[in-house]
């Protein structure tokens, strides 16, 4: 793939090809390079080749074109205007060596190096002052280390040096100081040390300079002061101490100053307050303290204002009142005061405030429920008073009041607050029941109303909320049973109940939980035994049923046996091999009848769910002998084949009911087809729509692929439960017919979708923003969630199926492989030709990184309307100018109006996704883990309108 991309990413370099491309070069102009050779140009190619020769043997070979005639026509290389190399520009060509037998000296009219992402060893070469013309280098992104010769201070000319991501260590030596044209200075992620050097407040001209994630201590110099240019500041994570320089306050073109993670103390000096282009202020994680300026935000410009983990005292500005640009707000852990009900606005851009850990009092005012871009509204560990509003806008997702002194009732409308993610209200003083409306909260994953003084029952409708994790009620006076619905919640892995007023037996399906992993029930009244379902907790790692009423033996599995004494104390008569607590009697004839009749119910019910797994692997290896013998014998009995397994159905009847359904395969009921068989819609008796998949007859030849493929998407299927992951309803063997019973998705797939201009218009920005992240959440499940990790191998638009409510469904699991630890995964190649990674053609490794891909191309398949092959073509064939000047509007659907506010917020940051997963080196994609959560997370306004943003500013947009 394209260095292009790898730039854009990187939000290095690029820029200044751009403006150096402009500047200086007009394609045309290249051609007239080189003739004939000079002494000068032989010397320049002696010198190139010399390089070459000390490279790694890969390397060389990338440079093929290095061989012989003017240096001027090899690849990087291009000589403007003259018979002299002027620019080398290697970036991302996979170049492994030093710099050391590169002979600077040989080229006098060098005005560029880009070397960026290559794999560049060892130090850089003192010679390289040699270089007297040279205004632009980059060596970003190698393997660079050794300290910055101080002959870099020889580079008169030098505009921009970029040299971060290696692993450079040392200071930054004083002779930086000598370049005085230098615009852009960006060393970020090295291992220096040391001070910023006073000489760096002779760099007037600097516009930019990025420092971060470098190791550098000692105090911010108040030389900087003299750098009037500079636009963006970034010197986060480092190890500076000391005062900010009041200095600061000269830099009027300032708009980004990022000083967070350091040792800094004192107060913000009052005269940032004149910093009027001023938009992001990241102060958090230092030991600052005083107050907070009084008059910031004056020209409304500001836009990411963070100071946690500080110790500034004193009220918020006032200013910030009306300062609408807001965007970005984190306060909390600092000792701020006031009245919170006077100090905020009403805030349209607002995306995510915290205020968590101050000492604000007051009462919530409604202005909150104004702010319509609201996502986050974090308040918890303060002093507010007052009852709650019913009203917030409905993009909120996440609201933390907890630890306050709030009252009155949960009100009925948050059932509104669909898109809620976070809803903690936990140690405050609510009171009354809790709303049925909670229910409808689809998408809440973690719901605290722990220390309370609610009552009433445990609503049945929480069951609803089946993407909850944490589900924490303890300390309230909740009375009545524990309800069955929460066993409903499949994905919940912390669920405490303590300290309230249950009673009654505990429902044997809480012990069906797939993923509980904390379970508290103490300080109950909960009785009778303990559920042998429970047995089956596997993911069970600590629990507490002290203090309750039960009794009867424990449940034998980890959890129990290794927990204290304390989690069981005080119950009327539990027992078991456990220290603290009695042995249980043997299990005797004369038992009471009820009790042996509940036990063999639970064995016939283990005994089914063996009985079904049994089933799944006899009937495979069952009919896999038979496919193998049966090149000797003939079959027999046609109907004692009829083998077949349709889970929770009567299997023979569906089975039947299917053939009859489909005509017995009719191609009028096919609705799709794959390398391994076709898809048909069958609609059953009951009414119910079923999608068959249906493998082809296990007699062709091929019958071990496709047998394989069968089992490899039953095996991949049984296990996985996924909202946005297709859901196996049955399967059948049977010589004559393979096939598995799928949900019918009524959406049909995205590529359908996509391809017909009626259907695309109705499929707006939203839907397909929503339907990639269901599929990022699909994946990230599978690859991270799914013990072993399932990699499906086969993402394209033809697999994403959609539901009716335009929801991403992932199907078609034909070709899934489940990674086991320790076993090598090789594979030959499988997939659809336009989705599969790059890697693929060298390796037959299979990993994660292979699906991170095929992801990148459906989501730019979204995003542009159709298979983006044409547009990495584009991306990598012309030139970076061309590319990056390319506004993102005019590559994207053109069937859909544009994007706008929070949407194109989302297109944007699923573009540079999209680039990112497409990266040719897996390393460098990012897994689906961090692409899900990324997308599920705030993005960052825009900071100019949407149709003014071209490709080459994606990165910087991050
Ligand atoms: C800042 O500029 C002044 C001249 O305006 C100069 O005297 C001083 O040395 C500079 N400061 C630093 C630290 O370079
Ligand atoms: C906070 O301000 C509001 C509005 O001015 C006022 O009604 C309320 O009494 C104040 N609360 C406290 C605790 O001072
Ligand atoms: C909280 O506010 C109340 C009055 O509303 C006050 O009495 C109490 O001291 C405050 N607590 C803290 C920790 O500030
Ligand atoms: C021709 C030239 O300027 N050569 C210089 C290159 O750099 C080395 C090390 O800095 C000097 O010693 C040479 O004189």
């Amino acid at each position: 793939m394209v260095s292009l991309l790898e730039k854009v990413l990187s939000n290095q370099c690029v820029l200044f090809l751009f403006i150096f491309s402009l500047l200086l070069v007009s394609s045309s102009q290249y051609a007239a390079a080189s003739a004939t050779n000079t002494t000068g140009a032989v010397k320049e190619a002696k010198a190139l080749l010399t390089w070459k020769a000390s490279l790694d043997n890969q390397s060389q070979s990338l440079l093929s074109s290095w061989v012989g005639g003017s240096p001027c026509k090899w690849h990087g290389i291009n000589c403007y205007r003259s018979r002299s190399i002027t620019f080398l520009n290697l970036s991302s060509y996979g170049l492994r060596g030093t710099l050391h037998s590169l002979n600077f000296s040989s080229f006098p009219n060098l005005h560029s190096i880009d070397l960026f992402n290559n794999s560049l060893y060892g130090t850089i070469p003192s010679h390289i002052g040699n270089l007297s013309k040279l205004r632009f280098i980059c060596l970003s992104l190698n393997k660079i280390s050794g300290t910055i010769p101080t002959e870099i201070g020889q580079l008169a000319s030098l505009r921009i040096l970029y040299l971060s991501r290696n692993l450079i260590s040392g200071s930054i030596p004083q002779e930086i100081g000598n370049l005085s044209s230098l615009t852009e200075l960006s060393l970020f992620r090295n291992y220096l040390r040391g001070a910023i050097p006073a000489s760096i407040g002779n760099l007037r001209n600097l516009t930019i300079l990025h420092l971060y994630e470098t190791g550098l201590s000692g105090s911010i110099p108040s030389g900087i002061g003299n750098l009037t240019k500079l636009t963006q500041l970034t010197l986060q994570e480092n190890q500076l101490s000391g005062f900010i320089p009041a200095e600061i306050g000269k830099l009027k073109s300032l708009s980004i100053l990022r000083l967070c993670g350091n040792r800094l103390t004192g107060s913000i000096p009052h005269e940032i307050v004149n910093l009027t282009y001023l938009n992001t202020l990241h102060l958090g994680d230092n030991m600052m303290s005083g107050y907070l300026p009084q008059n910031i935000c004056l020209s409304r410009v500001f836009v990411n204002f963070t100071i946690f983990n500080n110790n500034f005292v004193g009220p918020v500005p006032r200013s910030l009142k009306n300062c609408t640009s807001l965007f970005r707000v984190r306060f909390e852990r600092n000792h701020l005061t006031g009245n919170i009900s006077e100090d905020w606005g009403i805030y349209p851009n607002l995306n995510f405030i915290d205020l968590s850990y101050n000492k604000f009092y007051g009462e919530l005012a409604p202005n909150w429920g104004k702010c319509r871009s609201l996502k986050g509204l974090k308040i918890s560990h303060n002093n507010i008073s007052g009852r709650i509003p019913t009203k917030f806008g409905e993009s909120i997702q996440t609201l933390d009041l907890s630890s306050n002194h709030l009252a009155g009732e949960i009100p009925r409308e948050f059932g509104r607050l669909t898109s809620l993610f976070n809803l903690s209200l936990g140690h405050n003083k609510f009171s009354g029941t809790v709303p049925s409306e909670i229910g409808m909260l689809s998408n809440l994953r973690h719901l605290d109303l722990a220390a309370n003084n609610l009552s009433g029952p445990i609503i049945k409708e929480i069951g609803n909320c089946i993407e909850l994790l944490t589900l924490k009620l303890s300390n309230n006076r909740f009375e009545g049973n524990v309800p069955l619905e929460i066993s409903s919640l499949f994905s919940l892995q912390h669920l405490d109940l303590s300290q309230n007023l249950l009673v009654g037996f505990l429902p044997p399906e809480l012990g069906t939980m797939p993923r509980l992993e904390i379970l508290n029930l103490s300080h109950n009244e909960l009785s009778g035994s303990i559920p042998q379902t429970f047995n089956q907790m596997l993911s069970l790692t600590s629990v507490d049923i002290s203090y309750n009423q039960l009794e009867g033996p424990l449940p034998s599995n980890k959890a129990f046996r290794e927990a204290p004494t304390e989690a069981f104390t005080n119950n009327k008569g539990l027992c078991g091999n456990i220290t603290g607590l009695k042995s249980c009697p043997s299990v005797k004839i004369h038992e009471a009848k009820g009790k042996k009749g509940r036990l063999i119910l639970i064995v016939v019910s283990l005994l089914g769910s063996l009985f079904v797994l049994f089933i799944i692997v006899g009937v495979l290896s069952l009919v896999w002998v038979r496919v193998r013998n049966k090149g000797k014998n003939k079959p027999e009995d046609a109907q004692n084949d009829n083998l077949f397994a349709v889970l929770s159905y009567d299997g023979k009847l569906v089975y039947e009911n299917i053939i009859e359904a489909t005509e017995n395969f009719n191609s009028k009921y096919c609705i799709g087809e794959g390398a391994f068989g076709s898809v048909y819609r069958a609609e059953l008796q009951s009414g119910q729509v079923v999608a068959v998949k249906k493998f082809q007859a296990l007699e062709d030849d091929d019958r071990n692929a496709s047998l394989k493929t069968f089992t490899s998407e039953v095996q991949a299927l049984t296990d996985v439960r996924h909202r946005n992951i297709v859901r196996l309803l049955g399967f059948c063997l049977h010589p004559r017919n393979a096939f598995l019973v799928y949900e019918f998705m009524e959406g049909g797939s995205l590529e359908k979708m996509l391809g017909n201009d009626e259907a695309a218009m109705q499929f707006g920005w939203i839907e397909r923003v929503n339907v990639i992240k269901g599929l990022a959440n699909a994946l990230a499940y599978l690859h991270h969630n799914c013990s072993p990790p399932i990699i499906h191998r086969d993402i394209s638009s033809k697999n994403v199926l959609l539901d009716s409510k335009h929801e991403a469904i992932l199907s078609d699991f034909g070709i899934a492989r489940i990674l086991k630890p320790g076993s090598s995964n090789w594979t030959s190649f499988a997939g659809t030709i336009g989705y599969t990674a790059p890697e693929l053609a060298y390796t037959m490794e299979v990993n994660e990184k292979c699906d991170v891909y095929s992801f990148g191309m459906v989501t730019m398949e979204a995003l542009l309307g159709s298979h983006p092959g044409d547009f990495i073509t584009f991306l990598s064939t012309s030139t970076s100018s061309t590319a990056g000047h390319t506004l993102l509007k005019d590559v994207l659907d053109q069937r859909l109006s544009q994007p706008t506010n929070q949407v194109a917020e989302d297109v944007v940051f699923m573009m540079n996704l999209a680039l990112s997963c497409l990266l040719s080196s897996p390393q460098s994609r990012p897994t689906m883990q961090q692409a899900s959560q990324r997308l599920s997370s705030q993005k960052q306004p825009l900071p100019e309108g949407f149709h003014m943003i071209t490709l080459g500013q994606l990165s910087d947009l991050m």
